[in-house]
């Protein structure tokens, strides 16, 4: 294990670089029958028996649609500068295309005023996932006219909210709602066909430039984008048959968004490998999908490895691996920054999330997990390696604020900086709150002192830790 002391503040980052840190709406606001909200497509996913692993939901989570002003006190109180958050659809449209709720709309509207008022960027996400279920019992994603749905759901958002938010992403991770809702079926709305996950693809991505021209229309005034779950594929060894097959998941994950989103088509292999199960595309439909954007979210946490024959195992000795099952793989990042900054005329990018579930160690006056703190350490120092070969880097958040439902995992998988506590819905700041919190306070000085003028940071995890150049 790799541990570094790493409150580095020799990192470069360029000024005004953005810090933040992550939530969704599912995972964190609870009140899931309150105020006039309707039910999502995870609401009733929850229902399921067997689909959640501990059973749970999102009834109350971290009830933070009660506590949301003592939440972003604790965002506050890092030192970022931006928070990242998602508006739950049925929350502000229950049935997803009826009358339009008040009360939900004034909780985002508390959120948004509640965070310009701290000083912190609020960067909102519409799709996190939680689709109003009326639209699922319409056919959800798979039916094209979800996208004119969503179309005027963005248009609703922007003409309450837009004239403060920095920014608007459209969908988050659009991978993960068409290949674990509609193919593996893990996920909501829990179906198992690949067509229809390719289809819903497809309608995901028209939807997303769908609405840019039409928020750009309304005169929108935030930067416009999308955030995609990416990770560079390695072929567990050189044989054809490896390296065929890591060509084709890295077409499936990658080259599947960023093909159409940055030059107007779907990769030729992958068509030909979906052949029947290739989604209907209509005339016109690359064109919009292909509307450039402000920006790009990327959510990193791991590399894949890929072998034809699947005897690849994370588990082996020697590998690093958090909560998840998920490889810790810093300098993946690194490497998919340079690859998309690369082979895309992209915009500036932001890592958007990025974080992992660890047991915590201990606790005591503290919450002791000193292993998310490296991970997120290193992670910092991929991107900026990232940033110091020339990618135009905007933004790094931590996913996540605080412990939360994750998703068919439950409660049991905690990625927050900050602990709660799910019997009294205590929140503890963890040693990696801390740490980001000083590292983000020594980041600022560094632009406004010079460099053999920095102090020492004593860190409750780390000891003290040499700063500067
Ligand atoms: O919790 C999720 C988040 O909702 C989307 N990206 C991955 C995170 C960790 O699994």
């Amino acid at each position: 294990m790799k541990l570094h002391p790493p409150a580095d503040v020799s990192l470069r980052f360029p000024p005004g670089f953005v810090w933040g840190v992550a939530t969704s709406a599912f995972q964190i606001e609870g009140a899931a029958i309150e105020d006039g909200k309707g039910p999502s497509i995870w609401d009733h996913f929850c229902q399921v028996p067997g689909a959640i692993a501990d059973g749970s939901d999102g009834d109350i989570a971290c009830d933070h649609y009660h506590r949301w002003s003592d939440d972003l006190d604790l965002v506050a109180s890092l030192g970022v500068n931006a928070y990242r958050f998602s508006v739950s659809w049925p929350r502000v449209r229950p049935d997803g295309d009826g009358a339009w709720n008040e009360k939900g709309l004034d909780f985002y509207e508390r959120v948004v005023d509640g965070l310009l008022a701290r000083g912190i960027q609020p960067y909102l996400t519409l799709n996190h996932w939680d689709l109003p279920a009326e639209l699922q019992a319409k056919g959800g994603w798979a039916n094209r006219d979800t996208v004119h749905r969503f179309v005027e759901y963005a248009l609703g958002m922007d003409a309450r909210l837009g004239d403060r938010v920095q920014a608007i992403t459209t969908h988050n991770e659009p991978w993960v709602m068409s290949v674990l809702g509609h193919k593996r079926g893990v996920f909501a709305p829990g179906h198992k066909s690949r067509a229809m996950a390719m289809q819903v693809s497809h309608h995901l991505l028209l939807s997303h430039g769908m609405a840019l021209n039409a928020l750009r229309a309304q005169g929108c005034k935030s930067k416009l984008g999308i955030v995609l779950n990416l990770s560079p594929m390695h072929p567990a060894t050189n044989s054809l048959e490896d390296l065929a097959k890591t060509e084709l998941e890295d077409g499936l994950l990658l080259r599947w968004y960023m093909d159409p989103l940055f030059k107007g088509q779907y990769p030729a292999d992958v068509l030909a490998h979906l052949g029947a199960d290739a989604p209907r595309v209509q005339a016109g439909d690359m064109d919009i999908i292909a509307t450039p954007m402000d920006f790009l979210g990327i959510n990193y946490y791991s590399r894949s490895v890929v072998s034809a024959a699947g005897i690849w195992d994370v588990h082996q000795s020697g590998l690093e691996i958090t909560e998840m099952g998920w490889e810790v793989y810093p300098e993946g990042l690194t490497e998919l920054l340079l690859r998309v900054h690369g082979d895309y005329a992209v915009p500036p990018i932001y890592v958007t999330e990025n974080g992992g579930a660890f047991k915590e160690e201990k606790r005591d006056a503290h919450v002791h997990d000193p292993l998310r703190t490296d991970y997120i350490a290193r992670h910092i120092t991929a991107v900026a390696e990232a940033i110091r070969h020339g990618v135009r880097m905007e933004g790094y958040m931590v996913w996540s604020l605080m412990d939360n439902f994750e998703w068919a995992s439950g409660y049991e998988k905690r990625f927050g900086i900050v602990h709660v506590d799910y019997a009294t819905q205590k929140r503890t700041l963890k040693n990696s709150a801390l740490w980001y919190r000083n590292f983000l306070h020594h980041q600022t000085a560094r632009h406004t002192i010079s460099d053999t003028a920095q102090p020492k940071i004593v860190d409750s995890e780390w000891n003290t830790v040499a700063l500067g150049a």
